[in-house]
């Protein structure tokens, strides 16, 4: 078998934007896990399976999107390519535009992007602006600067070059699966990805590529559900720093997916996203973002208030990696355990811990 070379050189390439002009600027991006969740299968009685988008090159579900956008970017001869975050589309977009040779410079809220994010921005060389605002603000700003600048604006809004290469996530739950699950759980932040995976979803049904259409559930933070309230929120709250989005630029696409799917967009609160967030680690072995267990927190939600008909087949997209947020994962606090370095000072450590009985 052939080995996987990223979106632009896969079978799904006749479904991208791409021409032979176009240089595949790629890092392998796709092709990620479909997990079956036995504890979450078991616990619903459906069959639940994980997306594990933090299995893409830059850890989230932004390099789907972004080897389309930046390939096109160099295709165009660009020179610098610009986008507002809240952290995963700017390690995203370095990363590309390193790949490509091309400058980048990500706007981001001042204090409210997880650092493993910044990290990897910082260590992609993009320039990094922090501004004094949130996500809302940084996009405003990115897009008015693009309107006078001969830069590419590389965010998801009216994109269609980032929605097209996120749509493949579909394409490939699809083929995974034979047909389209009959519900589709994800987070939902600036309104992108749903739109999105919506999208692909109609673009292979039409084509006869799966017998039906799932039900699209997004679920945003409690404290930044504009989605929910209908209205956009001034000051969005939540932990979950990915989806701190008051005013979703792809607000109508996003509402469209729910409608049209017959799906819903739901609240869930950051205990239920935390409390998902552990589960995922403890039951599953996947380790994600606080945001990315939203989908799960929202699925679990409904289970507990018996809207969840069992019998079904629902995939989670989980959106980033784990390793993004260590502040995230050690908030609870972590209190080592220290010793000397003999065998039986380890041994009398464990002896604390349910290793006991094998130990003694
Ligand atoms: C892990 O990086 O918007 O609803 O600037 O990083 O398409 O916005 C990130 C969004 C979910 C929400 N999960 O997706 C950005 C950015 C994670 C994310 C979302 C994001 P959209």
């Amino acid at each position: 078998m052939e080995s996987w070379q990223g979106l632009i050189d896969s079978e799904y390439r006749r479904w991208l934007p791409v021409t032979d002009r176009t240089p595949s600027v790629s890092l392998n991006e796709g092709n990620t896990p479909l997990l079956r969740s036995r504890h979450l299968s078991d616990l619903t009685g459906c069959d639940v399976r994980l997306k594990v988008e933090g299995a893409n090159p830059t850890g989230s579900f932004k390099d789907r999107g972004m080897t389309v956008a930046i390939s096109k970017a160099a295709e165009d001869g660009a020179e610098l390519v610009l986008c507002a975050s809240t952290g995963n589309t700017s390690a995203s977009a370095a990363a590309y535009a390193a790949r490509a040779g091309i400058a980048s410079a990500v706007l981001v809220p001042a204090g409210r992007v997880a650092l493993g994010k910044l990290g990897q921005a910082v260590r992609y060389g993009a320039r990094i602006v922090e501004v004094a605002g949130t996500f809302d603000d940084c996009l405003r700003i990115a897009r008015d600067l693009a309107d006078h600048h001969p830069v590419a604006l590389v965010n998801s809004v009216g994109n269609e070059l980032r929605l097209s290469g996120q749509r493949t996530v579909a394409y490939e739950t699809v083929d995974a699966l034979g047909a389209a699950p009959d519900i589709h759980c994800l987070p939902v932040g600036n309104g992108g990805n749903i739109t999105a995976t919506w999208g692909g979803y109609r673009t292979f049904h039409a084509a006869g590529r799966s017998g039906r259409l799932p039900r699209m559930w997004g679920f945003q933070a409690a404290g930044a559900a504009p989605l929910v309230h209908g209205e956009p929120v001034a000051e969005p709250q939540t932990a979950a720093s990915a989806i701190r989005v008051g005013d979703p630029a792809t607000w109508q696409g996003a509402v469209d997916a729910r409608d049209e799917s017959d799906g819903l967009i739901g609240a869930v609160t950051d205990e239920q996203i935390f409390d998902a967030y552990q589960l995922l680690a403890r039951k599953d072995g996947v380790f994600v973002e606080p945001a990315s267990a939203a989908g799960v927190a929202g699925l679990l939600d409904r289970h507990d208030r018996g809207l969840l008909a069992r019998g079904q087949t629902i995939v989670i997209t989980l959106t980033g990696n784990g390793l993004k947020d260590q502040d995230a994962s050690l908030r609870d606090g972590y209190t080592p355990v220290e010793t000397g370095s003999s065998t039986a000072e380890v041994a009398r450590a464990l002896s604390h811990t349910a290793l006991a009985s094998a130990l003694s």
